[in-house]
C-alpha cells in the first residue's frame, strides 16, 4: 500500500511539475476559438456557437460560446493535446437570414489534436460545416420550342436546367431525369386527364434519362448549373434553325436516343446522358403543351411498372416514381384553365404554368429569391405558378 501512494505522489510532483514555470506559477494559456461560417453564408464569424474542448490526456473538457465576434474565449488552459469541437443549430429563421432558404440547419466543426504549450496563448479557427441548406433544383425547362422562317415548326431546342442551390457543393452521379405521363390539356376533343391523378404519391414517369457516376464524379458548386439539351448542338446554325433562341452546343449533357435508323444525332462533343427508360419516338420531345419534369434518386430496379389504366395492354407501362425520391418538380400545362391535367401530386408542385401559345420561344424560369456573396438563392415553395417566371426567350446557364 505504502509502495502505490509513493507512486501516486511521485506521479502527481512530475503532473505539476509540467503545470508551471520556473517561478513556481501555473503556465497556462488564453486559447481563442472562432467558429467561422461555411463561405456560402452572408456572415463570416458564427455567434452562439457551443464550443467544446476535450483534454485528450486526462479527458477533462471545457465548454464556452462564441460571443458576437465568433470567438469562445478559454483562460487557464494547461499545455497538452486538445480535440476542439464546434457546433451551431440554425433555426429556419435564422438559416434564411445567412443562406437565402428558411430550413433549420445544424453545422459542426472539428480540429483534432491542437497543441497547447505552456504559456503561449493561441487562436484556432474552426470551419463549421455539413448541414448544407437547399437541394437541387429545376432552374428553367424550355419547352415551347420555335418557329423556322418558312413557319414551320422546331422542337429540338429544347432544353431543362438543373441548378445546385444549396450552400454546399452537390454531386449529381445517379441523378435521373423524366417527364411524368398524361395530356397537359384539351389538345384535343378526346384529351382526357391522366388516368394515375387519384395517386398524390406518385408521379408516372413516361421517360427517364440517368446522368452517369458512381457517387462524385459529377459535382456541381453552389450557384452553378447544368443544362441538358434534347439536342447539343447550335440550333441558330443555318442548316438548323435560325431563328432558334438558343445555342446548346455548350450544354453539359444531352439525350442522345440511339436508334438503328440514326434518327436522332449524336453530338460528339456532348456528354449523352444514360437512357433508362423510354417510350417516346425519335428523341426525347418534351410535350410542346406543357410538360411535368421530375428530378429524383433511385435505382431503376426498385421502381414499380405499372400499366396505364384504360390502354391497350401492349402500351408500355408507366415507372411508378414516389414523391419520397423526387427532388425537385415543375409542371406546365396547355393553359390557365387546364388544372384539372396535372399530373404532378400537389404536395411536390401545388401549381402549373402555362405559355401564351407552342412553338413562341417563352421558357419558365424559377424566381431569384436573394442573392448572397453573388450567389443567387433561387425560390423554392414547390409551387410553380409562383416560383417560376414566364419570360420572352430562353436563358440557357445565364439570368
Ligand atoms: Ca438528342
Ligand atoms: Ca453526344
Amino acid at each position: 500500500m505504502k509502495k502505490i501512494f509513493l507512486l501516486l505522489v511521485s506521479a502527481i510532483g512530475i503532473f505539476t511539475a509540467c503545470k508551471k514555470d520556473r517561478f513556481g506559477t501555473l503556465a497556462t494559456s488564453v486559447i481563442t476559438i472562432q467558429a467561422k461560417y461555411p463561405a456560402t453564408f452572408s456572415q463570416l464569424l458564427s455567434s452562439g456557437a457551443n464550443i467544446t474542448l476535450t483534454n485528450i490526456t486526462d479527458g477533462s473538457i471545457k465548454t464556452a460560446t462564441t460571443n458576437s465576434n465568433g470567438d469562445a474565449i478559454f483562460s487557464d488552459v494547461l499545455p497538452g493535446t486538445y480535440n476542439i469541437t464546434a457546433n451551431k443549430n440554425l433555426t429556419a429563421a435564422e438559416a434564411l437570414a445567412l443562406t437565402g432558404i428558411s430550413s433549420a440547419v445544424t453545422l459542426n466543426g472539428v480540429q483534432n489534436n491542437a497543441t497547447v504549450t505552456g504559456g503561449q496563448n493561441a487562436t484556432f479557427q474552426l470551419q463549421l460545416q455539413g448541414g448544407s441548406v437547399g437541394g437541387l433544383v429545376i432552374k428553367e425547362v424550355y419547352y415551347t420550342g420555335s418557329r423556322t422562317s418558312a413557319g414551320g415548326t422546331y422542337f429540338s431546342d429544347q432544353f431543362i436546367e438543373i441548378y445546385n442551390n444549396a450552400t454546399d457543393t452537390l454531386y449529381l452521379d445517379s441523378l435521373c431525369i423524366a417527364d411524368a405521363f398524361g395530356n397537359s390539356g384539351l389538345i384535343n376533343p378526346s384529351s382526357l386527364p391522366t388516368p394515375f391523378n387519384n395517386d398524390n404519391s406518385s408521379v408516372y414517369a413516361s421517360n427517364i434519362w440517368q446522368i452517369p457516376g458512381t457517387g462524385k464524379d459529377y459535382p456541381l458548386a453552389p450557384g452553378k448549373s447544368i443544362v441538358i439539351a434534347q439536342d447539343g448542338v447550335n440550333h441558330k446554325d443555318p442548316t438548323l434553325n435560325p431563328n432558334s433562341p438558343v445555342d446548346l452546343s455548350n450544354a453539359d449533357w444531352e439525350t442522345y436516343n440511339e436508334r438503328p435508323d440514326n434518327r436522332d444525332a449524336d453530338a460528339p462533343a456532348v456528354p449523352n446522358l444514360s437512357r433508362v427508360y423510354f417510350t417516346g419516338g425519335f428523341d426525347w420531345l418534351i410535350t410542346v403543351f406543357g410538360p411535368g419534369i421530375i428530378i429524383y434518386k433511385a435505382p431503376f430496379a426498385t421502381l414499380q411498372q405499372v400499366a396505364i389504366p384504360g390502354v391497350s395492354p401492349t402500351t408500355a407501362p408507366r415507372i411508378k416514381v414516389p414523391n419520397t425520391v423526387i427532388i425537385d418538380a415543375f409542371e406546365a400545362l396547355k393553359d390557365g384553365s387546364s388544372a384539372t391535367y396535372k399530373r404532378l401530386p400537389t404536395g411536390l408542385d401545388a401549381g402549373f404554368v402555362f405559355a401564351d401559345d407552342t412553338y413562341n420561344k417563352q421558357s419558365f424560369r424559377r424566381k431569384v429569391n436573394t442573392t448572397i456573396n453573388g450567389r443567387r438563392v433561387l425560390q423554392d415553395n414547390n409551387n410553380s405558378t409562383s416560383d417560376f417566371e414566364k419570360i420572352a426567350l430562353p436563358t440557357p446557364k445565364s439570368f
